[in-house]
């Protein structure tokens, strides 16, 4: 029998014997190094008898060794992050229905597990993205990504480029009310972030998704480049097609790009990724790089490799999505391939190319984990362009080694998420399309490869999640109540 854990351990055995009562609290006696992260799990328990260790040990990185024996807890990991999981894991088990003595060795499959917060087509104040930040370190989670910059809006403060929230962070999809962070809601979000074992992984997305740009520097922006596709989106979900110089308010993409040509766009890419890596302590920086429709392939190939290599530049390793793999880059940059679990139109050759070139790939297949994906064709909110409504059980059963021919797993940096907000407007939005699905993602992240162990299968996932049901209906009322779960 394994524990009702998500995401699934590396190894839990339970044993027959009894358990002290954490529901009655508890008291930490920990390494002075990880006094924190005691104060912490006595917070989130309540201060009472059962006994709990917590001692430095020899462990991986993030990993750590958990024992509920019937005198006491011991958690032993080599890092506050290690036991910040460890913690984690306890009070899932403190939540279970009787908890008994099991004995529990963990550690991640991937270094990298994240899930991206789309804040330009609807812009999400500070207090909902700490609200993510909890439910995705609760899932063990270590990267929240955020794209800032998109058609619809800037959404990020930068004090040498005031134009761009001044002028271009208005509006968002439909009209709604924009906004944007100001250097100190920023710092905020990575502090607590932070505090939780998360870094922030930035975007600034060109050189296609710049509508927005252009409102604040009409020079640098190339006139909207209208294509059938945008066509058959506004013709879909309303809105006006978009037009040069005025805000973007519908959900069509492909049709914007800086102007390659422009004087002032090295000057432009430098004062803002510069700016940008001053703000963030993480090492990542991601420059976007997809569906750049309207873009020429010559003109594409040039900002990509100017953007990257100004990345570069600041000292942090530059992100990019997949497309980017068509384009010059420096030795090791990352790539974030977002095609299917069974790739089409040489998404997967893009892939590679990052791999060839030094760098490792951040896995985040639309068809399983693109969570603002409805779940059921009549959900009320969500979007059907990946192979249709992503069921549960479609966003859990696959692994990520299996998914790009010839990656191997060494080189997945990691899986994450992604929840673009075209149709989330609200935090109830945002946690309806969030849960359960980022439960998936994030086993696919932390846990043994799907189907390995007992616990990597569809069967147990259903029964553990439904676990998670009443700490949801707390933490995240909105959450998506799937008929595909046995809530209780
Ligand atoms: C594709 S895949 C996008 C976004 C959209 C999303 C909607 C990728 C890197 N870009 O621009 O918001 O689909 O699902």
């Amino acid at each position: 029998m394994s524990p009702t854990l998500v995401p699934a351990p590396a190894s839990a055995v339970v044993r027959d014997g009894p358990a002290p009562d954490l529901a009655a609290g508890v008291r930490v006696d920990a390494d002075p190094a990880f006094a924190a992260e005691g104060a912490r799990l006595v917070d989130a328990l309540g201060s009472g008898s059962a006994p709990v260790a917590i001692r430095h040990g020899d462990h991986p990185e993030e990993g750590y060794a958990l024992r509920v024996e019937e005198d006491g807890v011991v958690i032993e990991a080599a890092t506050a992050a290690g036991v910040f999981y460890a913690g984690r894991t306890l009070i899932q088990l403190a939540e279970a229905a009787g908890p008994t003595a099991v004995e529990i060795r963990d550690e991640p499959r991937f270094a990298y597990r994240g899930i991206m917060l789309d804040v330009a087509r609807h812009f999400h104040p500070v207090e909902t993205v700490c609200a993510l930040i909890d439910r995705a370190s609760d899932l063990k989670l270590n990267t929240l990504h955020l794209h800032l910059t998109d058609d619809q809006g800037w959404r990020l403060a930068l004090s040498a480029r005031p134009e761009l929230a001044e002028l271009a962070s208005g509006t968002a999809v439909d009209g709604d009310p924009g906004g944007f962070y100001t250097a100190d809601d920023y710092a905020r979000i990575i502090a607590y972030a932070a505090d939780r074992h998360m870094i922030v992984v930035p975007e600034i997305d060109v050189p296609g998704h710049t509508h927005a740009v252009g409102l604040a520097y009409p020079e640098l922006a190339a006139d909207p480049v209208i294509g059938d596709e945008v066509r058959e989106v506004t013709a879909e979900f309303g809105g006006s097609l978009p037009v040069a110089g005025e805000p973007y308010t519908a959900i069509g993409v492909g049709f914007s790009s800086l102007r390659a040509d422009a004087p002032g766009v090295d000057a432009f890419l430098t004062d803002v990724f510069h700016e940008l890596a001053a703000l963030t302590p993480g090492p990542y920086l991601h420059l976007g790089g997809d569906e750049a429709l309207g873009t020429s392939a010559d003109d594409y190939r040039s900002l990509v490799d100017r953007a990257a290599r100004t990345v570069a530049a600041t000292g942090k390793t530059p992100i990019a999505w997949h497309e980017a793999g068509a384009a010059p880059l420096p030795r090791g940059t990352i790539g974030q391939y977002w095609g299917f679990l069974a790739p089409t139109d040489g998404h997967d050759d893009r892939a590679r190319a990052f791999v060839a070139n030094g760098g490792r790939l951040i896995l985040s297949p639309a068809d399983a984990i693109y969570l603002d994906m409805k779940d059921s064709l009549d959900a009320p909110i969500g979007l059907t362009w990946a192979n249709g409504p992503t069921s549960v059980e479609r966003s859990y059963r696959w692994d990520p080694a299996d998914v790009i021919p010839g990656i191997a797993e060494d080189d997945i940096l990691g899986v994450e998420a992604a929840l673009w907000t075209e149709t989330v407007r609200t935090r109830a939005d945002l946690e309806r399309l969030l849960l359960p699905r980022l439960a998936s993602a994030a086993e696919a992240a932390w846990s043994p490869s799907y189907g390995s162990v007992p616990a990597r299968t569809w069967q147990s996932f259903r029964e553990r999640v439904a676990a998670r049901g009443s700490a949801w209906e707390r933490d995240a009322p909105g959450f998506g109540r799937s008929p595909e779960i046995p809530w209780p």
